[in-house]
């Protein structure tokens, strides 16, 4: 009744804000992302009976209220598996928490895999990204490996909306994401909250839907053809329209600080300079840099120059969520 996984952040390149069912967790439109090898969160969970009460553990610090949206994850798995006895939780990520780096994604990815395991369900990757997917909707994306998308789904019991790869991660090896950490402060609005009050006041919400569809066509393409350009070029519009629609909502949600704007000025310039990347950015002021293998040195070295980047990590396409038997208690 214990079991360990692993599952990798992931990063939109078609972005996913605003929900048509917040209890499921139906999103408005369909996403793209790349599964991000290396920003991890690994996940032990045990059911059993000589625990007295559910505890929650993450990046070693025992949670108290916190751990509230853990609990209710594992009640969802008791319910479904008619196990009544109390868990242990313990995980750990080796990136910053909630500075937009999606750590919700990978968190709920392995506590999906972990918990459904131990409770001894055997699930095949659309059941278990729809399972991650309660927990939060990005972290279904983080079941599957290498490019992924997810389908928003039209049926009212969210059966249909689940995330599987386009390509697999071998498929364009060179594809790089530049994760640049400006600051490592929580922010003050959670995506949750911030896509429910833009769903509600911003009026210009619905130009988003209308121009989703066209941007996933494009991307879904430019990813099996490998076209760094019309990606890059179409992923960083997406960010700046789903930016216009936070920007506008009431009150206004503004998660981008200068070294955002540091970042975004020079990424612009050094495209003109022929040095080719883009930037895409969530919910939170880290940008990520979108550059291609040959680029990755020159392009992560002259963020380090930057006044406002602490420190850049490096992603490639990555590998699904996976069990492993390197349990963390
Ligand atoms: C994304 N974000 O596509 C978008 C872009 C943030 C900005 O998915 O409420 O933590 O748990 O479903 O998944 C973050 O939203 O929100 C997110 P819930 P989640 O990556």
């Amino acid at each position: 009744m214990k079991a360990t996984a692993i599952a990798n952040a992931n990063i939109a390149l078609v972005k996913y804000w605003g929900k048509r069912d917040s209890e499921l967790i139906l999103p408005m439109n369909s996403s793209i992302s790349m599964t991000c090898g290396g920003l991890t969160t690994t996940t032990t969970v045990e059911f059993s009976e000589k625990f007295r009460e559910d505890s929650v553990t993450i990046n070693d610090e025992e949670l108290t209220k916190e751990k509230d949206a853990v609990t209710a994850y594992l009640d969802f798995i008791r319910q479904k598996t008619g196990i009544k006895s109390k868990a242990k939780m313990v995980s750990s990520s080796n990136f910053p928490m909630a500075a937009g780096l999606a750590s919700s994604a990978s968190g709920f990815a392995a506590l999906a895999l972990a918990a459904s395991k131990a409770a001894g369900l055997k699930l095949d990757e659309r059941e278990l990204s729809i399972l991650a997917r309660r927990g939060s909707g990005s972290a279904s994306r983080s079941i599957p490996e290498g490019f992924v998308e997810w389908h928003r789904g039209k049926k009212e019991d969210g059966l249909d909306s689940f995330a599987e790869s386009i390509v697999e991660a071998n498929h364009w090896p060179e594809f790089r994401m530049i994760t640049t950490i400006v600051t490592e402060s929580k922010k003050k609005t959670s995506s949750r909250a911030g896509m429910s009050q833009t769903v509600k006041t911003s009026p210009y919400y619905e130009g988003w839907l209308k121009t989703v569809e066209a941007d996933l066509d494009t991307v879904r393409a430019g990813i099996r053809k490998k076209d760094f350009s019309s990606v890059g070029l179409v992923a960083e519009q997406n960010c700046l329209k789903m930016h216009a629609t936070m920007i506008t909502t009431k009150p206004a949600i503004i998660y981008w600080k200068p070294a955002t704007m540091e970042i975004i000025n020079s990424v612009l310039s050094w495209r003109n300079e022929g040095v080719e990347c883009y930037f895409t950015i969530d919910a939170g002021p880290n940008v990520k840099v979108m550059c291609l293998g040959m680029n990755e040195k020159e392009i992560r070295k002259r963020l380090e120059m930057l006044d406002g980047v602490k420190k850049t990590i490096v992603c490639k396409p990555g590998e699904g969520a996976h069990i492993t038997q390197d349990h963390l208690f």
